[in-house]
């Protein structure tokens, strides 16, 4: 196979989405290699993504909508059939209990990210008012943690830091942060840099690392709190960073004053001289960045431990400059947020402005944006401004609750409607969703509706899980395959793949160069399967939201020209306020029109272009793409279509970081009053779960060699550890009468299941592993390789801020079976 035929595209296996070209021949993705252009993985991959045609081809994927019959067998239907029963039914069920009884979970997974766009169309089209995704059971803490501190979400310059620390983080496997690899095996080298990793067990990343805290299971909190209180007491704090840049010091400073650091040792198990040495290193350090991940924020206290955590780096002045922390751009926000108020607008018209991007973003994201952009073009101004005053007049009250509560508490103030849960960056804590279902409360959900993801094998208790699609009305699954979820719907829908259509993920946190990698189709679709987008759009076609005649006239507007349609599009939405949450339909139907042919999933970008050069217009700028009005949102768009890897859409200068701060005064909010508390308790605070009964602590679901969630079903994947062994220490083992290749039945207050036994030095007693992705089929239902982690962990389990469970931290028993 020539380099010739090859396409530019993306890994989908990790959020990294590594730039990679693709030779296909006869369907299959023959011939698989990074992309050297690719502006941030630039060439890199890791073993994973070789066979990434075990994805794509294969008897696991699905060619036909599915329905589920009496005897729970499933016929195959037609799209059109599909498409009429279940909007009939979603009517149904909207009409006799609204429409916010409708539950969506899922959009996005690790690669698929444009089809979120027109279900949220669908969801507003539908009254629906709850979903959530992933996120939920992993980043919400951190999530609330940040909207307290700044407002946004920070990552690291690991490339260039002198120190960097992984918390609860193995990036050797999996990665996070672009060209992982070679990023660690640089500072593993350099004998000036220090790489710190608090680790349980020796990971493969604990392996490289100069210092290693391997801190007992679930007690990151105490190691956390000594860390900052070392810095506190012995004086390490960067003073005037936080003089000139925070509130809220001397609040912290008092509560840190006071904890016992030899305590917090002891309870931690990690060395007092390590500890207080370890702080001393960061504090020293010119530049010094950090990960936290699912180490922690799988564990108890997790909320806690991302407090401490940024503190640590915040106290040291570890922002802002070349190697260390930092706020990013972002094309989309990937949960609720404001966006970073625009610096460049006049100040006489920025309230205004202001309010339309905020609620823009907070109801469309779409339509606020492309308004306010207009607002800043001299010759557009007066049109678009009596427009844009009328929406304004319907937004502003909205938009003003909007602000308030995400910055007052990150929008924590919402609740679930049964359980009361706190719903963080809009989204529901997964743990909680069966709850929300499996009552008689009135306000339960009554239908599920699942898109790219696999909760009944992702979330905490499957079989809970199972029973809670069982109990709703409704259940519509759409997927590539027939999943552990999918088989419990009542409808399948089956989606084209992701290198059979456009595709994007908006996990692009880069710094001071941000990137937006729109994907083309490689192949055809598999007969059968549609594309997201289009899915979406047969559904509101169906469900006849939106007259012919709008839809007309704004597709007559986009053939004329961007800014006629622009135009069209913000006065439209003027005179029908209640079309502003369509948007993105409007734009696939219309914009759309004016695509390449099975690019129309993009139109949605060029909303999303408008507002990212409204928020940024200094570092668009500076990316190639200027202008007035909506010349560069025009310009960044066709980019992103021209383009078949990764384009910068941001260029920031590191002085600009400070505007991305969500705060008007641009300072962080460093005591957090919900938080401080729990710190001075800790020593009365529980660290321990196990008991006689479930001596050992289980972390269910690590990320090894290959392991893609459940993304690759194919078993053969795997060219190691095919079945997932269940890892142990020498001594548990030992004690156990335990040896390498053994069965041994593994047992939870939740569930029992049959393991193979690894013995492993890197393991510490009292601490055993499963791998994360196993227990899925592939040819035959319940034939399965591995354990499905899910079986095993409970959704009591879990943070009592977020609600994120404890899939790290599970009371276990093992049993050697003799036969
Ligand atoms: N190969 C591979 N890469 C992936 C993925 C994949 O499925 N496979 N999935 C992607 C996704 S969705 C995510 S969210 C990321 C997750 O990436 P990581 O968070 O790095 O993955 P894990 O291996 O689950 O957990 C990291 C480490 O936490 C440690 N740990 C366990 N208990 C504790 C504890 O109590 N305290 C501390 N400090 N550490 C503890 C484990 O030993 C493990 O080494 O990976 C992404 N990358
Ligand atoms: N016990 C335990 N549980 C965990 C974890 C753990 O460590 N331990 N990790 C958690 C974490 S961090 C995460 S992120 C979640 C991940 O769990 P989920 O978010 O449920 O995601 P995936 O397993 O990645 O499932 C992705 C789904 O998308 C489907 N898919 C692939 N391509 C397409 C497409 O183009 N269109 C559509 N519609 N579908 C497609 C796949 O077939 C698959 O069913 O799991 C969580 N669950
Ligand atoms: S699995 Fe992740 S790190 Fe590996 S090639 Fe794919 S995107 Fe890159
Ligand atoms: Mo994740």
């Amino acid at each position: 196979m020539t380099g010739q035929d090859a396409q530019r595209t993306a890994c989908v296996l990790c959020e990294c989405n590594c730039g990679i070209t693709i030779a296909v021949r006869d369907r299959t993705l023959a011939s698989i290699r990074g992309d050297k252009q690719h502006p941030t993985s630039q060439g890199y991959t890791c073993e994973k993504a070789l066979r990434l045609d075990l994805y794509q081809n294969g008897p696991h994927r699905l060619t036909s909508p599915l329905k589920r019959r009496p005897d729970g067998g499933f016929t195959e239907i037609d799209w059109d059939t599909a498409i009429t029963e279940i909007t009939d039914r979603l009517g149904e069920i909207r009409a006799r209990h609204g429409g916010d009884k409708i539950f969506f979970y899922g959009g996005g997974g690790q690669g698929n990210h444009l089809g979120a766009a027109n279900a949220y169309a669908f969801r507003k089209a539908l009254g629906s008012r709850y979903h959530s995704n992933a996120l939920a059971q992993e980043k919400t803490g951190e999530v609330w943690v940040d909207a307290q501190l700044y407002g946004g979400h920070t990552k690291g310059d690991f490339e260039h830091a002198e120190v960097v620390l992984f918390l609860g983080k193995n990036p050797w496997q999996s990665h996070s942060f672009p060209r992982a690899r070679p990023v660690l095996r640089q500072i593993a080298a350099d004998p000036n840099r220090t790489m710190i990793v608090v680790d349980p067990r020796v990971s493969d990343t604990a392996a490289m690392a100069d210092i290693h805290l391997q801190v007992k299971p679930g007690c990151d909190a105490w190691l956390m709190a000594g860390l900052v209180a070392t810095l506190v007491q012995e004086d390490l704090v960067d003073t005037q960073f936080l003089a000139e840049h925070s509130h809220g010091y001397p609040e912290v400073r008092d509560t840190f004053a006071t904890i016992d650091i030899a305590a917090c040792a002891a309870t931690c198990g990690v060395d007092e001289q390590l500890i207080r040495g370890t702080a001393g290193r960061i504090a020293a350090a010119r530049s010094f960045a950090s990960y936290e991940d699912l180490g922690i924020q799988h564990a108890p206290h997790s909320t806690l431990v991302s407090y401490l955590h940024k503190l640590l780096w915040i106290l040291t002045g570890n922002f802002g400059r070349p190697g260390t922390m930092y706020l990013h751009s972002s094309l989309s926000p990937l949960v609720n947020e404001p966006p970073p108020v625009p610096a460049v607008i006049p100040r006489r018209r920025r309230p205004a402005a202001d309010a339309v991007a905020k609620a823009g973003t907070r109801l469309t994201g779409v339509v606020g944006a492309a308004l306010a952009a207009a607002v800043r073009s001299p010759r557009l101004r007066r049109p678009v401004e009596a427009a844009a005053g009328r929406v304004l007049a319907a937004l502003a009250p909205l938009a003003a609750r909007a602000i308030r509560a995400q910055l007052l508490d990150g929008g924590a103030q919402r609740r679930t409607p049964v359980t009361r849960a706190r719903i963080i960056g809009g989204l529901v804590p997964c743990n909680s969703i069966a709850d929300e279902i499996l009552t008689d409360h009135p306000d339960r959900f009554r239908a599920l509706w699942i898109d790219s993801a696999n909760p009944a094998h992702s979330l905490a208790d499957s079989a809970r899980f199972r029973e809670a699609m069982a109990a709703v009305d409704l259940a519509v699954v759409v997927d590539v395959a027939l999943t552990e979820t999918a088989r419990h719907a009542d409808y399948v829908l089956p989606a084209a793949s992701q290198y059979e259509k456009t595709e994007a993920t908006f996990f692009n946190f880069e710094f001071p160069r941000n990137v937006f990698h729109l994907r083309r189709p490689l192949l055809p679709e598999t007969p059968g399967t549609l594309a997201e987008p289009e899915i979406y759009a047969r559904l509101l076609r169906r469900m006849n939201i939106v007259e012919q005649t709008v839809l007309d006239r704004l597709r007559t507007a986009a053939h004329a020209g961007r800014n006629t349609y622009a135009i069209t599009l913000l006065t439209t939405i003027a005179a029908r306020p209640d079309l502003a949450d369509l948007a993105p339909f409007l734009l696939h139907e219309t914009l759309g029109d004016t695509l390449p042919p099975r690019m129309r999933g993009a139109a949605v970008l060029w909303a999303l272009s408008q507002l990212c050069a409204l928020t940024y217009p200094t570092a668009v700028a500076r990316a190639g793409y200027h202008g007035r009005g909506f010349i560069p949102g025009n310009a960044l768009f066709d980019a992103i279509l021209a383009d078949g890897t990764a384009i910068v859409f941001t260029e920031h200068l590191w002085d600009e970081v400070w505007q991305l701060v969500r705060r008007a005064d641009r300072r962080f909010t460093i005591a957090v009053p919900d938080l401080l508390p729990q710190v001075a308790g800790l020593q009365q605070t529980r660290s321990r779960w196990t008991s006689d009964d479930y001596p050992l602590v289980l972390s269910a679901g690590e990320r090894r060699a290959f392991t893609a969630n459940t993304i690759i079903r194919n078993p053969d994947w795997r060219r190691r550890d095919r079945h997932g062994s269940l890892r142990i220490s020498p001594q548990d083992a030992e004690h156990l009468g335990l040896a390498d290749g053994d069965s041994a039945q593994l047992s939870t207050p939740t569930g029992s299941t049959r393991v193979t036994i690894e013995v492993s030095t890197t393991m510490q007693a009292g601490h055993i592993a499963l791998p994360n992705g196993m227990g899925v089929d592939f040819t035959t239902p319940g034939d399965t390789t591995g354990t499905a982690p899910n079986d095993l962990t409970s959704t009591t389990w879990k943070d009592a801020f977020a609600g994120t469970p404890w899939h790290k931290h599970i009371p276990a028993r093992l049993e050697p079976i003799r036969s």
